[in-house]
């Protein structure tokens, strides 16, 4: 039998704005009707089938790393960060400055993968100076080698004016955003666009992942001290 291989998803966001609730409803197809105040990181795990339905379909585990939004952890929570092939970024829909908030969360993810690129990492999402600003756009500014996100905005029920929401975040990163209740199982019922979305923001995740892993191969291959070609590895059999 052969091992299936598991996606790192960070799931990011101001304490109280629905992560573990979300996480809760997106593995388990059911909700959680009294989550506890997240303490450090909880990890929950779905299987997802990507590219399904294609020749190229094959399992994967995706693992969604909650970390508790409470600012009193924010110097602890980064060991978390990495590494990472997606990052979910929630927001509650009642509350506006934890859509601007986002921006931090980015901003503290970037950071940690740039410690990282600085000492051995093959992949990061690169800081940049303008998030906070109108301009700024994914693209330019996070380039092509950024990992995927997917904004989800919670608390549907509980909003009184809708279209007052702009989806800033969202367009500002070029991502899906998912507006939901989280209490309410058919958001992300089987065959909706919101179930599509995610499917779709799953599948470039495990695509960031083969890129790791396959820029991180190459790297150690052109390493003159790589074990990959060292004569411990490959020295000629001998009987
Ligand atoms: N009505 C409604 N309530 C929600 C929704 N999402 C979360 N809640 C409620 O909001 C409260 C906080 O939700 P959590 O999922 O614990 O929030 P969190 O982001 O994980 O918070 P931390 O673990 O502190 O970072 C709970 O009482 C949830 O039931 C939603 O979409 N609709
Ligand atoms: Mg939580």
């Amino acid at each position: 039998m052969t091992a299936i291989d598991r996606v790192r998803i960070l799931v990011l966001g101001d304490s109280g704005v629905g992560k573990t609730s979300f996480v809760h409803l997106a593995a388990h197809n059911e909700p959680l009707r009294s989550p506890s105040w997240t303490v450090g990181c909880s990890v929950e795990v779905k299987l997802h089938e990507y590219k399904e339905g294609t020749k190229d379909q094959k399992t994967y585990f995706i693992e969604f790393w909650d970390i508790g939004g409470s600012h009193i952890h924010r110097n602890s929570r980064s060991v978390f960060y990495y590494p990472c092939h997606g990052a979910i970024l929630v927001h509650d829909l009642t509350n506006r400055k934890s859509e601007k908030n986002l921006h931090k969360w980015v901003r503290e993810i970037s950071k940690r993968q740039r410690e990282r690129k600085d000492s051995n990492s093959y992949m990061y999402v690169p800081y940049t100076s303008n998030l906070l600003s109108e301009d700024f756009d994914q693209e330019s500014s996070f380039g092509s080698s950024s990992i995927p996100f997917l904004v989800i905005g919670t608390k549907l029920n509980q909003v009184e004016d809708r279209k007052s929401h702009t989806g800033h975040m969202a367009s500002h990163l070029g991502c899906d955003e998912i507006v939901m209740d989280c209490l309410q199982t058919r958001y992300l019922a089987a065959g909706t666009s919101n179930a599509v979305k995610l499917s779709r923001f799953y599948d470039k995740a495990i695509e960031m992942r083969s890129k790791l892993h396959k820029d991180s191969f190459t790297e150690r291959l052109n390493d003159p001290i790589s074990p990959i070609l060292s004569t411990k590895f490959y020295s000629p059999h001998q009987d």
